[in-house]
């Protein structure tokens, strides 16, 4: 009975806020979870959110059942965000677009789909990547292998191991690809190496799936961090993407976010949009209307969309600037030659920093600098203020 079940091992991304709240340190730093914080560290509610849920309210708008497929509304505007307004895939009725609880659940569903109708089919994961992708195909039996990514010895990618092992999959694989903001490794291709990839995707006939976690939160612009998904939609591939709204809108508990299936007709995006909801009426029914609706007012409103791009600029900024001052910190530090430049060319909320995992333990034990054991630190939980004692942390991390 339940008495044989044993202790589940702590999540590693989530484990590390639980050790953070047990410090006692002044000086502590929590760079494990990739959250947003405000200069002060404190989490930060955007104000088009707390304006679109003033909307919201006074409009009294009711608590019923969405159905399967979530928010209508929602669904227009994310497939829109994602592919732009006037994608043709769009007016062509060819994208499946189902509400997801979040990026994780968005993600679940593809999995599902996949263990359903392509028994037997391999998803290709970088390595490294996110943590929870391994355990999401696992649960949902899919079988998956690892391609080459990260390249320690220049701190930057692999591209020629990334093709090779692409090349090698078997035909018809699915290629978990990062849109944008690569995690833990903030090393993204270039657009030509998209390209690069997306010719081996094609020859190979393997179906690109896009994890996008942060579009908006890399460079600022909406555009530009879907410009990825949109160079494979438009050699017309048929494509899955997970969306989140998590970290762009700051709606981590909310668990808004949508699958997009990109088919190679309308009707063949009807019949899998059906299967789709088929396999989420058994797993929770319906998902929650809460961020749905906050996600359809900001962006059919033009004011708030046009506040929430302003609002993006400035978290990105605000990451981007810590970034150039931990560099700059570490510089001025560094007289040993070591080269520093990788944290500036790597985007998005995660700077990888080389350190091993006994490198980070003394980040943790010895400056109560508290980040995964992979050596990814969230930048996006460090102030300026800090950025002087994280470089001691780093520098004495590295050279003792
Ligand atoms: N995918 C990647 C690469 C992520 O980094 C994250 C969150 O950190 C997610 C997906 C999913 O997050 P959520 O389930 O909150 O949307
Ligand atoms: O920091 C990260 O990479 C994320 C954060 O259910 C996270 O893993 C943690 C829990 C979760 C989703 C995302």
């Amino acid at each position: 009975r339940f008495e044989s079940i044993t202790m589940a091992p702590p999540d590693p991304i989530l484990g590390v806020s639980e050790a953070f709240r047990a410090d006692t340190n002044e000086m502590k730093l929590n760079l494990g979870v990739g959250a947003y914080r405000t200069e002060d560290l404190q989490p930060y509610v955007l104000n088009v959110v707390k304006k679109a849920e003033k909307l919201m309210l006074e409009r009294g708008e009711n608590k019923e059942y969405l159905p399967i497929e979530g928010l209508a509304s929602f669904n227009k505007v994310t497939a829109e965000l994602l592919l732009g307004a006037n994608n043709p895939l769009i007016l062509e009725q060819r994208v499946a677009t189902v509400q997801g609880l979040s990026g994780t659940g968005s993600l679940r569903l593809a999995a599902a789909l996949i263990e359903r109708y392509f028994p037997g089919a391999k998803v290709l994961i970088s390595s490294p990547s996110w943590g929870n992708h391994k355990n999401i195909f696992n649960d949902a039996r899919v079988p998956w292998s690892e391609y080459r990514y990260y390249d320690p010895s220049t701190v930057g990618l692999d591209f020629d191991g990334m093709i090779a092992d692409i090349k090698a999959a078997p035909e018809g694989s699915f290629v978990l690809l990062h849109g944008c903001a690569h995690n833990p490794t903030g090393i993204d291709p270039t657009p030509e190496q998209w390209e690069i990839i997306a010719d081996v995707i094609q020859e190979k006939n393997h179906i690109p799936f896009f994890d996008v976690a942060y579009q908006g939160f890399a460079s600022g612009s909406l555009d530009v961090d879907a410009s990825s998904v949109r160079l494979f939609a438009a050699r017309g591939l048929e494509l899955l993407v997970a969306q989140s709204y998590s970290k762009n809108l700051g709606l981590y508990a909310e668990r808004i976010g949508a699958i997009n299936i990109v088919c190679s007709s309308a009707d063949a995006a009807t019949r899998v949009k059906s299967q789709i909801k088929r396999l989420a009426r058994p797993m929770y029914s319906n998902p929650p209307v809460h961020g749905a609706r906050i996600v359809a007012n900001v962006v059919g409103d033009p004011e708030l969309f046009n506040e929430w791009k302003e609002e993006m600029e400035v978290m990105a900024g605000r990451i981007k600037s810590v970034r150039q001052k931990l560099y700059d910190s570490l510089r001025a530090k560094d007289k040993s030659g070591k080269d520093w430049s990788f944290i500036l060319r790597q985007i998005g909320m995660f700077s990888f920093t080389g350190l091993n995992k006994a490198q980070s333990d003394n980040m943790t034990n010895k400056w109560h600098v508290y980040m995964t054991k992979d050596g990814r630190i969230s930048l996006a939980g460090l102030s300026s203020a800090k950025c002087e004692y994280l470089a001691d942390a780093i520098f004495d991390s590295y050279h003792n």
